[in-house]
């Protein structure tokens, strides 16, 4: 029975970005009744929030971009291989409006807990407001980077000046001219946004705890003739992204690092670092650099070399460079504009602060260890609490009234990475589990959709109105996404894939690490048989 206050639905879906976006429009595909929910005052997840200065994906455009619609990819132009926030936040919106999805999605409310009842076989979801909604199925499109890691330095309170976190940046922009501007974290984020700061402020401190691998993205504008020839055949651009391990066609090279020469092993570096598109292509140069520890150790001196040419200071330069006890791409490799050459202008400083780590934030600045730094603005590039923090973010209670916060209690559990044993007709998208950030996000979105869509397709069609996991069948695959992992060289990186950023969490590596189409074959295998591993009622 559903409950008269509530607002009713066939399915409610919380996050608006691409996941939750694509899910609505789907939901009304198969005739169903949805709401979406969305906690800022605008649609974009992760493209609303993180404004920083230098905010850009990661994944080309022109694969960081809906698939389902023909006509959506034949009518939008992407101005850049590697889109800006600002132009992806443009994308989102004209997706909402084209497809009129804006009456269904409702801003402004997060939601905070959400319990499942056996009898009605319905989610009761409440709001932080108190509003509460009543829903067949509750599809969790939170995202897996929503939760920045809040900043808990001791005396921040007291800082003059103002501070910012990369993923709650003003949507006014900040205007950093003549300001000493103190920067924490040197992650994607804080690589990104580094050359930008140090272009307007009057001075710009990096505070470095770990050095992180970047390569240059070698961004450049799209021309109509390269817009033109992807367009004369996307299909056949997806179709390569979808047999590519990361769901986009990085020229993946099926050679090992140990079985070529070395001036071969350079000059494939060389290429993929300089011309070939730089980025996350570095990554496959050869097919065993996440697995041999021996390749992987050729990729990351090639880096370092790097590093030596483009900085001028040895000291910094040094500094600068990932050491031996985080392997190449392990935690999620940066992709930067002039990051390192950044480093040899006069108002940058780079400061060590594993060496000489942050004692407290001061009203005019900051302290270590050793020193003192005035500052006028700090800027908290420090990451988020990845791939668990916006799903255990809610208190969701499944059958019996299980906790998820219990359940996950030592780590996140999943089939499949969309569906949990015990809490039925909740479907996550691209949680842990699933290929999911170690993907084209956006692939892997639609991957799950399609296949959530699917599922809900057939089993109403047979009458089901309940779909759950089943507990060997999570087992099973937890196993497997474990043993996944271990056959690479990923857990052994402190990187929050593992959630080493976040002082107690534990230790487990979350993605599915085996790459998009192996995890495509076996979901589709799943539902061919019936979705093994699933009790449908
Ligand atoms: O966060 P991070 P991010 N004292 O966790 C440091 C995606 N993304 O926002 O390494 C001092 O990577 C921390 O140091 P350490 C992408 O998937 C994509 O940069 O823990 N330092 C680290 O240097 C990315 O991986 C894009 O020792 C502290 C940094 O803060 C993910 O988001 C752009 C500290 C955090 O790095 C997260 O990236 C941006 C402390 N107390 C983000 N606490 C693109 O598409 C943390 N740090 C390009």
């Amino acid at each position: 029975m559903s409950n008269p206050t509530s607002t009713n639905v066939d399915m409610l879906i919380v996050g608006g970005g691409f996941a939750g976006l694509y899910q609505l429009y789907s939901a009304r595909k198969l005739g169903l009744t949805a709401r979406l929910l969305e906690a800022g005052d605008g649609i974009g997840g992760t493209w609303f929030w993180n404004r920083y200065p230098g905010a850009r994906c990661d994944v080309e455009s022109l694969d960081y971009s809906y698939s389902f619609s023909e006509a959506l990819q034949q009518e939008w132009d992407w101005t850049e291989r590697y889109a800006t926030q600002g132009e992806i936040l443009r994308y989102i919106n004209h997706v909402a409006d084209r497809f009129e999805l804006r009456p269904d999605i409702q801003l402004h409310t997060r939601v905070s807990a959400a319990t499942y009842d056996d009898d009605a076989r319905r989610w009761t979801t409440v709001a932080q407001s108190g509003e509460r909604f009543d829903s067949q199925y509750l599809i969790l499109a939170t995202g897996c980077l929503s939760i920045p890691q809040a900043p808990k330095f001791a005396g921040l309170d007291t800082f003059k000046g103002n501070w910012y976190h990369s993923a709650n940046w003003p949507t006014e922009g900040v205007d950093f001219s003549g300001k000493k501007v103190g920067l924490i974290g040197t992650g994607s984020s804080g690589v990104q946004m580094t050359p930008l700061i140090a272009a307007q402020a009057e001075h710009l401190t990096v505070f470095q705890r770990t050095a992180n691998y970047s390569v240059p993205a070698q961004n450049e504008p799209l021309d109509t003739v390269t817009l033109d020839t992807v367009k004369a055949n996307y299909a056949h651009r997806r179709a390569l992204g979808r047999e590519a391990m990361t769901g986009q066609f990085l020229n993946a090279n099926d050679k090992s690092a140990l079985e070529v020469t070395d001036a071969e092993r350079l000059a494939e570096f060389e290429f993929r670092w300089r011309g070939a598109g730089g980025g996350f292509r570095m990554l496959r140069a050869f097919s065993d650099l996440l697995r041999n520890p021996q390749a992987n150790r050729f990729a990351a001196e090639f880096a370092r070399s790097k590093i030596r040419q483009i900085v001028h200071d040895p000291a910094v330069a040094e500094l600068l460079s990932p050491k031996d006890d985080l392997p190449f791409g392990t935690k999620r490799l940066c992709v930067d504009t002039d990051y390192y050459e950044t480093f040899n202008r006069d108002n940058v400083a780079l400061v060590d602060v594993k060496a000489d780590p942050i004692v407290e934030i001061t009203p005019n600045g900051l302290r270590t260890t050793a020193q003192t730094y005035q500052l006028d603005a700090l800027v908290f590039a420090t990451g988020f609490d990845a791939m668990t923090g916006a799903l255990l973010a809610i208190d969701i209670h499944g059958v019996e009234g299980e906790s998820l916060r219990e359940k996950w209690s030592g780590g996140p559990r999943t089939y499949l990475g969309v569906s949990i044993a015990g809490f039925p007709n909740l479907f996550v998208i691209a949680g842990p589990g699933s290929p999911s950030v170690l993907s084209n996000m956006v692939h892997s979105i639609e991957t799950h959709v399609d296949w959530i869509s699917n599922l809900i397709r057939q089993t109403r069609a047979d009458g089901i109105t309940r779909i759950d996991a089943q507990q060997p069948a999570e087992d099973r695959w937890v196993g497997h996404v474990n043993e996944a992992a271990d056959k690479t060289l990923y857990p052994i990186g402190n990187s929050w894939y593992v959630g080493a950023n976040m002082p107690g969490k534990p230790r487990v590596f979350m993605p599915y690490v085996a790459g998009v189409p192996a995890y495509r074959r076996i979901i589709e295998d799943v539902a061919a048989k019936g979705y093994e591993g699933f009790s449908l009622s």
